[in-house]
């Protein structure tokens, strides 16, 4: 049975290449898709196959591309390669479009998850062209329901000047009724409260509401999300799960936190999954999510119900989570709410719920400012995602990673941050295999001796303290002690020498 219950718009349905040919070479497009969920699969694919036949006559068809966050191979992998991209937002982990931005070859705008919608609003990014945009069906009216990943679309669908459909009988039918789609966002002086005070809440309706006559095409497909498989929590991920939940147990203990937590956020990868599985083997009750994306960790916790509901904007699941998932939609649909990213995300209602935010990052220097994109301050490996929405805005900030990285030849704490986007005064916890670092109410040169003694590796902490301990002898001020010649020496020697070790 077809998925577009509308008459109406029956009549709009074409290929996939036909629905290409609708977009223009040098314009902007707004696409859904959010980790790998979501994304639409034919079009991006065909229009690569126009922008690579293009090239071959000698003529440029590049795109400006703006989506939720990341997205899957047959989007950002097949335009990247067929260097259809000349500028991208707001996030990328794509390996093909990350090499390209890395060598200078695509314009890269790496931004805060939550304020995309409301910066296409204000306008200064240029108009949004077209709008392609996966949907898992269409009612009889023509409202458009939603996908497995919310991210943009709305806004998309309400700017876009032409929408092409992509109707993917894939997702399941289920997902009816599991989105909640809020339609009071505005600009200021408009802006009003979101009446958003608990994690279960709905204050929205479960479609998208499009104009018909905006639909320039609608393309039927049969396609899986594609999201990759997460690695088995190794030690050093589980060890960081161990600290970090005697951690929140201790402030149950003295009462700073309900026995039921705070709703969580957790990113994504492997260490947030371990977390998720440690609090799901704990004693923990009663819990809630607030988060960005739902992955394979918290299907758990739903399914064991640790976690009594999750809210996110997209589902990041493994392939075989997303099977369990499509396989029971229906038990899910009551506990887990789909939401826009400028909600998901917004920095109002983390404030307001107060959650525990919990990111995995690049490096944090001793003085407790952290890094969660550029590799030695130069290389792009995703983007800030929504790691800055919740860190700034959370009741609890936590940033965790192994101590270091490439077989042990980068320390993850390093004098100097080589570049920044979590200020100190948003990183209260910072967490390594090593132990745990708890910042709140330390002033800088305190926060170096935790985070040295009990974040650094063994094989990095003397030369920290070293560090320190001269740079609290020789810096200009003693805020925030540094040797400035030095403070970067250690990521100056990786790229000389391809390891930071002395
Ligand atoms: O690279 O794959 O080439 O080996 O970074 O690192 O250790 O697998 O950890 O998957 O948790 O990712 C910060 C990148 C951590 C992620 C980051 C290299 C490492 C490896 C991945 P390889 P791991 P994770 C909301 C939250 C920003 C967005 C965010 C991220 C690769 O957490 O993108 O927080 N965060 N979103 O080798 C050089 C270092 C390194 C390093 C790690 N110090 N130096 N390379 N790597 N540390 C969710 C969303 O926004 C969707």
């Amino acid at each position: 049975m077809s998925r577009i219950r509308s008459a109406a718009l029956q009549s709009k349905v074409m290929s996939a290449g036909d629905a290409a040919a609708l977009i223009t070479p040098g314009s902007t497009v707004g696409m859904s898709g959010f980790t790998g969920s979501g994304y639409p699969k034919a079009v991006p694919t065909a229009l690569a196959a126009r922008m690579e036949a293009a090239h071959e006559r000698g003529e440029a068809f590049r795109l400006k591309v703006w989506t939720g966050a990341s997205t899957g191979p047959e989007l950002d992998g097949a335009l990247a390669k067929a260097d259809g991209i000349e500028f991208r937002l707001p996030y990328n982990s794509d390996p093909i479009a990350r090499e390209k931005i890395n060598n200078g070859e695509m314009e890269y705008l790496d931004m805060h998850l939550s304020q995309v919608a409301p910066v296409a609003w204000q306008g200064f990014l240029g108009p949004l062209d077209a709008a392609v945009v996966e949907v898992s069906g269409v009612t009889a009216d023509g409202e458009l329901i939603p996908s497995s990943s919310v991210g943009n679309n709305k806004t998309w669908l309400d700017r876009a000047g032409k929408i092409i459909l992509e109707v993917n009988r894939w997702q399941n039918p289920a997902l009816e009724g599991m989105h909640d789609i809020y339609y009071g966002t505005a600009l200021p002086p408009a802006r009003v409260p979101i009446p958003l005070v608990r994690s279960d809440q709905r204050i929205g309706q479960p479609t998208f509401r499009v104009d018909p006559d905006r639909i320039a095409a609608i393309v039927e497909t049969d396609a899986p999300d594609r999201n990759l498989p997460f690695a088995a929590p190794d030690a050093s991920a589980r060890a960081i799960a161990g600290h970090l939940i005697e951690f929140l147990q201790h402030e149950v203990k003295l009462g700073r936190i309900p026995a039921t937590l705070l709703p969580l956020q957790s990113g994504v990868g492997n260490i947030a999954n371990a977390v998720m599985a440690g609090l799901n083997d704990s004693p923990f009750e009663g819990l809630t999510a607030y988060t960005e994306v739902l992955q394979d960790g918290m299907l758990d916790m739903l399914e064991t119900g640790k976690l009594t509901v999750a809210s996110a904007t997209a589902f990041s699941l493994s392939p075989e989570a997303a099977a369990r998932l499509n396989d029971e939609m229906a038990a899910f649909r009551s506990k887990i709410i789909l939401r826009p990213q400028e909600i998901s995300n917004h920095p109002e209602l983390i404030r307001r719920l107060g959650c525990i935010a919990m990111n995995g990052m690049i490096e944090a220097d001793i003085y407790g400012n952290v890094n969660s994109t550029n590799v030695m301050g130069s290389r792009i490996q995703n983007g800030i995602g929504g790691s800055g929405d919740f860190a700034r805005n959370a009741y609890i900030s936590v940033f965790m990673s192994p101590s270091t990285a490439k077989g042990g030849k980068i320390s993850a704490i390093t004098p100097m941050a080589s570049h920044v986007d979590h200020i100190t005064q948003d990183v209260q916890v910072i967490v390594t295999e090593q132990g745990l670092a708890d910042l709140r109410g330390l002033s800088p040169k305190q926060r170096a001796k935790v985070i040295i003694q009990n974040c650094g590796h063994p094989d990095y902490r003397d030369a920290l303290a070293d560090y320190h301990a001269r740079a609290l002898a020789g810096s200009y001020g003693l805020q925030t002690p540094h040797l400035l010649p030095e403070a970067l020496s250690w990521h100056q020697r990786f790229i000389e020498t391809g390891s930071m070790r002395a």
